[in-house]
């Protein structure tokens, strides 16, 4: 071969594209690239970062001014070295961590479901198992479809008991997952929780009492199109599939919403970056998708968005370091996730605002929190480094029970009562549903989901007043 297109072909290999290969392209790949933490010493480190990567791993504690995980060339280390930036390794070969995955897909070997990561076809026919193993709990739905006209499926999940006060709905609790398609451990927490709920709603007290006052919605693929690029192409695919001038760009769907939309602060205007906001708030089919199914729901009360990696319980704001209102119940609820979480599994997560990452600009849980006023969190789930986005098979069950023990304690912790969200249950708050229930506003005293305030709210309102303190 022509020497000068060797080396072409090499680089183009290597230049970490930011556009998504076409299906019947080969899968690209990572040899010997390593993934880097940097401390940078200034913009000038990040920029240089920024030219020879172009593919920062986003997370890990410090913030945009402390360290941050990027993706290089083997050769990148001496342009590193030269420029005196401080890092180190953290992984060394992202090909074969990726290689030792693909192994442990092997269809023909009989396994179970959670011993490997599934595809978009296999969580489909799981949640169709699901429904059908358990008819009288879980329903699936269909909320709309993606840009590549993928299904967007979920599935309701409650007990039989039926809602409080003959409200026709519980209120609902909503947990989603995949919106960063190479984030593949979201989509088997996501399913585990439902399935730890299932089968052991007969055995345990706690869940046996969340299933029948709540229903939990759960939507494991929010970007299924994301999602099928980094099972055939890129591994290392980020945003959803939004083709520009031709070429398959993306959207980073979570910099879509409409709450804190379009700060440069925290996201980007560029559609080659992995942080692009797309055009408009909603430009996607995908957020407007989860937000009109989110705006159907009589009565939210609290949603968790599931991503990888660095082990955070993120609270709102993400787009700007102003505190939200209600803080003290964030801190609360927050904190018993992340104590639950030790007491289950023993993983250290940490709880905080965008001062333990960086500020992010049009997330789903600034939206869920900014527009319903629910609880509206973030977990970024294992590991904090060591595999990053190619965890290892053997980290699924454990990081299961890490996400099942933050949702039991995140939903234990609702204190519905607690209108103002100060952590007492007191007058003041008996004079905020008054005033609500006065007007029949029925997102904050609502609290049998039937979409009005009424009597049956009051006589809620009171039993959780008459309680007298958060748990
Ligand atoms: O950047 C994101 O969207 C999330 N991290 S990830 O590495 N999974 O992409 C975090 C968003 C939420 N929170 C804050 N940045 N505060
Ligand atoms: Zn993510």
């Amino acid at each position: 071969m022509h020497r000068a297109l060797l080396i072409a072909l090499a680089a183009g290999a290597l230049a970490l594209p930011a556009s998504a290969q076409e299906s019947h392209l080969a899968a690209e790949r990572y040899d010997n690239q390593k993934v880097v933490r940097v401390t940078p010493r200034g913009i000038a480190d990040i920029q240089l970062l920024e030219r020879v990567s172009g593919d920062r791993w986003t997370c890990g504690p410090g913030g945009a001014a402390g360290e941050a995980d990027y993706r290089v060339r083997e050769a990148d280390l001496r342009t590193l070295d030269q420029a005196g930036v401080p890092y180190t390794v953290i992984i060394s070969d992202v090909q074969k961590l990726i290689d030792e995955e693909r192994a442990g897909q092997d269809p023909f070997h009989d396994r179970a479901f959670f011993d490997a990561y599934q595809n978009y076809a296999s969580v489909s026919s799981y949640v169709n198992t699901l429904a059908a193993t358990y008819p009288s709990f879980v329903t699936r739905i269909s909320l709309g479809n993606s840009i590549q006209n993928r299904e967007i499926f979920g599935f309701r999940l409650t007990s039989p008991v039926p809602p409080l006060g003959g409200s026709p709905r519980k209120p609902v609790v909503f947990f989603n997952s995949e919106q960063h398609a190479r984030e593949w451990i979201g989509v088997m927490v996501d399913l585990y929780i439902a399935t730890q709920f299932l089968e052991t709603y007969n055995t345990n007290a706690a869940v046996k009492s969340l299933l029948d006052t709540y229903e939990f919605v759960f939507v494991p693929l929010s970007n299924p199109d994301g999602y099928n690029i980094t099972w055939t192409t890129q591994r290392l695919w980020r945003k959803n599939a939004r083709t520009i001038n031709g070429t398959v760009r993306g959207v980073d769907l979570n910099r879509n919403w409409g709450v804190g939309w379009g700060l440069d602060s925290g996201s980007s205007g560029s559609s080659t970056s992995d942080t692009y906001r797309g055009s408009a708030p909603f430009s996607e089919p995908e957020t407007q998708i989860l937000r009109n199914y989110a705006l159907s729901v009589p009565k939210l009360v609290a949603s968790i968005d599931f991503h990888s990696y660095s082990q955070l319980v993120l609270r709102p704001w993400t787009y700007q370091y102003t505190l939200p209102p209600g803080k003290a119940a964030f801190d609360r609820i927050g904190n018993a996730m992340v104590d639950a979480i030790a007491a289950k599994t023993g993983a250290s997560y940490e709880y905080g605002g965008p001062d333990i990452l960086y500020l992010a600009s049009g997330t789903a849980p600034d939206w869920f929190f900014g527009t319903t006023g629910a609880i509206g969190l973030t977990i970024e789930l294992r590991d904090t480094g060591l595999n990053g986005f190619i965890l290892p098979t053997s980290q699924i069950i454990p990081s299961g029970n890490d996400g099942l023990a933050a949702a039991i304690a995140m939903v234990s912790g609702l204190c519905r009562a607690d209108l103002n969200r100060d952590n007492f249950v007191d007058d003041a708050d008996f004079v905020q549903f008054a005033s609500a229930y006065d007007v029949f506003l029925t997102n904050s005293a609502d609290f049998s989901g039937d979409g009005v305030t009424d009597d049956t709210d009051f006589v809620y309102f009171a039993d959780g007043y008459n309680q007298f303190a958060c748990p």
